[in-house]
């Protein structure tokens, strides 16, 4: 998170973090992107950081990969390190666009319910240009490479998807889908997500409306930051449960 301020993780019990000892060249922690909690044995990532060049190894053999809950500075012991016994990654991702960049993950042991944060439905006012959000986590604090060892958060503004796809018309930069994606940032920039936040939680009126997802560069001007669209997280989620393996509409 780059022009943030540091948050207790009591004040977002969902907020956790993924680690994995698989993880070569990272940070010492073994933290390496974000997660949100969203039931007691399931959490939301983002799929990027289940692909092979983030966790070191195919998402089926990842040896220890474990969400760390109640932890708020990462090199400290407090907290939990649970097991994932699961990994779903959202079939309709396309590492290419980054469209539905999105996974869930199934917990050996439940969090307490009191960690978990709602998901946001489609038409929900949160999703409004103008909205404030808060976007958390554990990484790059500055843009080149410096982590942070405790939790942190910035206050961004939900933009308008033509402020998106103005940005990143593609595909140079990525292309902005505003079916699956949301738009956040400060038009100015100096607050945002970035590197190792992702698959961390935005969050507007007390519900989750995000996932960190990409962007160019961290808190430029006129490059905000782009989220998984939660509300497509949970349309595919019912239509998964509904039919699964069926052709998505
Ligand atoms: C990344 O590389 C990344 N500024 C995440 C978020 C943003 C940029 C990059 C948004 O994981």
């Amino acid at each position: 998170v780059v022009g943030g301020f540091p948050v207790d993780v009591s004040d977002s019990p969902w907020t956790v973090a993924l680690s994995s000892r698989d993880r070569f060249g990272g940070m010492r922690s073994g933290q390496f992107c974000g997660a949100v909690a969203v039931g007691p044995t399931t959490v939301l990532t983002a799929a990027h950081c289940m692909g092979e060049e983030v966790l070191g190894v195919p998402p089926g053999r990842a040896h220890d990969l474990k969400v760390v809950a109640g932890r708020t500075d990462l090199y400290s012991d407090v907290g939990q390190e649970i097991a994932v016994s699961e990994i779903w990654v959202n079939p309709a991702y396309d590492s290419y666009s980054n469209s539905g960049d999105f996974a869930v993950l199934k917990l050996a042991e439940p969090l307490p319910q009191a960690s978990v944060i709602a998901m946001t439905g489609a038409g929900d006012p949160a999703y409004s240009a103008g909205t404030e959000a808060t976007v958390y986590g554990w990484g790059d604090t500055s843009g080149v490479g410096s982590y942070a060892h405790g939790l942190r958060a910035a206050r961004v503004h939900v933009l308008r998807d033509s402020v998106c796809e103005n940005a990143y018309p593609g595909p140079a930069d990525g292309s902005y889908r505003a079916k699956t994606m949301v738009c956040a940032g400060e038009p100015q920039g100096g607050r945002d997500s970035c590197q190792g936040d992702s698959g961390g939680p935005l969050v507007a009126q007390g519900r989750l409306i995000g996932l960190v997802s990409w962007g160019s560069g961290c808190g430029r001007a006129d490059s905000p930051g782009v989220y998984t669209r939660v509300s497509d997280i949970v349309r595919t989620l019912r239509w998964e449960a509904a039919l699964p393996g069926a052709e998505r509409p």
